[in-house]
């Protein structure tokens, strides 16, 4: 049965990956075959060049279990990582073809299961690319879900996410995921860190969150309020103390919130005129 494919937003760019070969789940195999030297010379190489960037920029979690994705020459077989993954977490990594709507995704988190899309970017998209690829999941998502407190975090997104679709409020929900899982930061004893995806596989962003004077202590209801932008680096991190603090403050029912945030301004990106 083939499934129909999803872009980011409102785009005209066709999609990337091929659907059919998903399921109805959106879940595919690794299409391990279809990589060329090309496509392993290219994660070799996002790898090392990310890698090179993480210290005092990556949370302390993050550098300690990066190791954990195994090979970094080549672009690994997600079976060699769920081995691992399983074992320390529970929670294994599926293949998926692209982007995913929002209700297979949500079910696929809130069963440990992580979506990761196997194709990688072109040679020209070395340095940037809008559409979430194997190195963008796999380097920016994969390690964290060896992190006990936020694999729990994660999984009860995935459930917080099949409530908030019934509750029509996955454009709220989203932004929670936007400014953690993928923009988030982290104040340790050292400094300021990124635990968010998006920033930990971006050469440039890397720098710039960390430089960023603007950064708000996490606030539920702020970063709910908070629109976001896909293409561009963010205007705004949210800075949390803890994956533990993130794990409470999102595990009540966001049912009262929702209903308290719709009756607030929505805020802009970026930051209010100093
Ligand atoms: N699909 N494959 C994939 N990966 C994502 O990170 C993803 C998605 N679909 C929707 C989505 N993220 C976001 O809109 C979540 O906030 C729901
Ligand atoms: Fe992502």
């Amino acid at each position: 049965m083939a499934v129909e494919p999803v872009v980011y937003g409102a785009s005209e760019r066709p999609p990337r990956g091929d659907y059919s070969r998903a399921g109805a789940d959106y879940t595919c195999p690794q299409d391990y075959a279809s990589y060329t030297p090309a496509d392993h010379a290219t994660y070799r190489r996002l790898y090392e060049r990310q890698a090179a960037l993480l210290p005092g920029r990556a949370c302390d979690a993050f550098i300690a279990a990066l190791p954990s994705l195994g090979v970094k020459d080549r672009i690994p077989h997600f079976d060699e990582i769920n081995q691992r993954l399983y074992q320390a977490t529970r929670w294994e990594i599926v293949t998926v073809p692209g982007l995913i709507p929002e209700v297979p995704f949500f079910s696929l988190l809130a069963n440990r299961k992580f979506p990761v899309t196997d194709w990688i970017r072109k040679p020209e998209e070395f340095d940037y690319i809008v559409e979430p690829d194997v190195f963008h999941d796999l380097f920016g998502h994969v390690p964290l879900l060896f992190d006990p407190v936020f694999a729990d975090h994660m999984q009860a997104y995935g459930k917080g996410g099949l409530k908030a679709h019934g509750l029509g409020a996955c454009e709220l929900l989203s932004r929670l995921y936007w400014y953690t899982v993928e923009f988030g930061l982290i104040r340790q004893k050292d400094g300021f860190r990124a635990y968010g995806a998006g920033i930990l596989s971006s050469p440039g962003e890397l720098q710039h969150a960390i430089d960023s004077p603007h950064r708000i202590v996490f606030d539920l209801k702020r970063v709910m309020r908070t629109r976001y932008k896909i293409d561009s680096y963010q205007q705004t991190y949210f800075v949390i103390d803890s994956f533990q603090e993130l794990f409470d403050k999102t595990a009540p029912d966001f049912t009262p919130v929702y209903a308290r945030v719709k009756t607030l301004d929505e805020l802009s990106a970026a930051p209010a005129a100093a």
